[in-house]
């Protein structure tokens, strides 16, 4: 009985054993499996975050991806107002085209005849200051540099006709004393319609006559010079020879005249050899004080310009120029310097008051 007992008692240790055993398996695989699940809770709560933040960023591309596509449609709208404004004023600027084509049309047709006046002589003999004064003579004297080529324009006459108006223009194409040689060939190959050659009674800043610039001046336009001037290929027909700085000389104008060509006699006589092929006058006078410089523009007019290019107020003009002068005072004496800005002496006309005088500035187009 002790046995079966002891049988018993054995195997109820035995089963208890076995059901310990399973239960700690068991509790050992739910453990295992809490874990496993702890863990797949912690990796979905971290890609929850994750995608919120994937959410919060594309929320961010998205608003300012609105934003661009506002200011893109803004920007159209405000592209196609402003086609709009560039066709509407290219339409205007086409009306005007067409309203200013047919008002030129309506115009007399203007044309410009062009007469050549070269000025030349060497450096500082007042070729500017003298082209200047009967050019423009509102011009300031003292702003003068020396030059290399200035042309200045100045119409002369305006002559209408059935087929349309005609422009006299005078073309005054001014040298610098550097450039003589240029001029000599500028006087073969253009059609030149006159030359004034300036020459000086002294230097720059002179206060009394110069013998020795003179000579030099006389040197300059020595024989072998002037035939490249007059030569058979040559166009000009009319010179003038201004004898400049007269205000240098002291007597009363004939006498100033006198000593003035008698100084250049020389160069006088060697121009006189060409008379039968050029018309040559002789000025002496002062680009400063204005002695003689308002002889150059009624001599360049009458020598240069066809009497059919005359219109009334140029001819109104030449007749009071040809009025003869009153005796003019004497000059001052060549120690009493001449200011250089000092105004021309009053014009020595009788009869009507001269005309307005043409204005000009270098290089443009002037209307009388
Ligand atoms: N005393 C005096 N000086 C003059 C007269 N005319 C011009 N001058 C002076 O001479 C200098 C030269 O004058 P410009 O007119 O520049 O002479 P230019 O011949 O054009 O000189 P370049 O262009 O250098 O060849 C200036 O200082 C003028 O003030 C004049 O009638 N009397
Ligand atoms: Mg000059």
């Amino acid at each position: 009985m002790s046995t079966i007992l002891d049988v018993l008692g054995v195997l109820l240790m035995v089963s208890l054993g076995v059901v310990a055993l399973s239960l700690l398996l068991r509790s050992t695989e739910v453990t295992r499996r809490l874990q496993h699940a702890k863990s797949e809770l912690d990796a979905s709560e971290h890609r929850a975050a994750m995608l919120q933040q994937e959410t919060a960023v594309l929320q961010q591309d998205t608003a300012t991806l609105r934003q661009e596509v506002e200011l893109l449609r803004a920007e159209k709208i405000v592209s196609a107002q402003q086609d709009e404004q560039q066709k509407i004023w290219l339409d205007n600027q086409h009306a005007d085209i067409i309203c200013l084509r047919s008002e030129l049309e309506k115009r007399p047709r203007i044309t410009r005849k062009i007469y050549k006046i070269l000025t030349l002589g060497v450096s500082s003999t007042g070729k500017t200051s003298l082209t200047l004064k009967w050019a423009n003579p509102l011009v300031d004297l003292g702003m003068i540099q020396g030059t290399k080529v200035e042309r200045y324009e100045r119409t002369v006459s305006q002559v209408v006709q059935k087929e349309g108006t005609t422009e006299h223009v005078f073309e005054i194409g001014d040298w610098g004393g550097e450039r003589i040689v240029d001029a000599q060939q500028a006087l073969i190959v253009d059609e030149i319609h006159g030359m004034l050659i300036v020459v000086d009674l002294g230097g720059k800043d002179a206060k009394v006559v110069d013998p020795a610039r003179i000579q030099d001046q006389l040197l300059e336009f020595q024989p072998q010079a002037l035939q490249y001037f007059f030569g058979p290929a040559a166009s000009c027909k009319s010179v003038v020879l201004f004898i400049n700085k007269s205000d240098l000389l002291s007597g009363t104008p004939l006498e100033v005249e006198a000593q003035a060509k008698s100084l250049y006699g020389k160069l006088i006589s060697d121009l006189g050899k060409y008379a039968s092929q050029v018309h040559v006058q002789v000025f002496v006078g002062s680009a400063t004080s204005g002695h003689s410089t308002h002889h150059l523009f009624s001599h360049f007019v009458e020598k240069i310009l066809p009497k059919s290019a005359y219109d009334n107020q140029l001819l109104q003009r030449m007749k009071v120029e040809a009025t003869p002068p009153r005796a003019p005072p004497p000059l001052p004496m060549a120690s009493q310097t001449v200011p250089l800005q000092q105004p021309p002496p009053p014009p020595l006309h009788r009869g009507p008051p001269p005309l307005p005088q043409h204005t000009l500035a270098p290089g443009k187009a002037r209307t009388s």
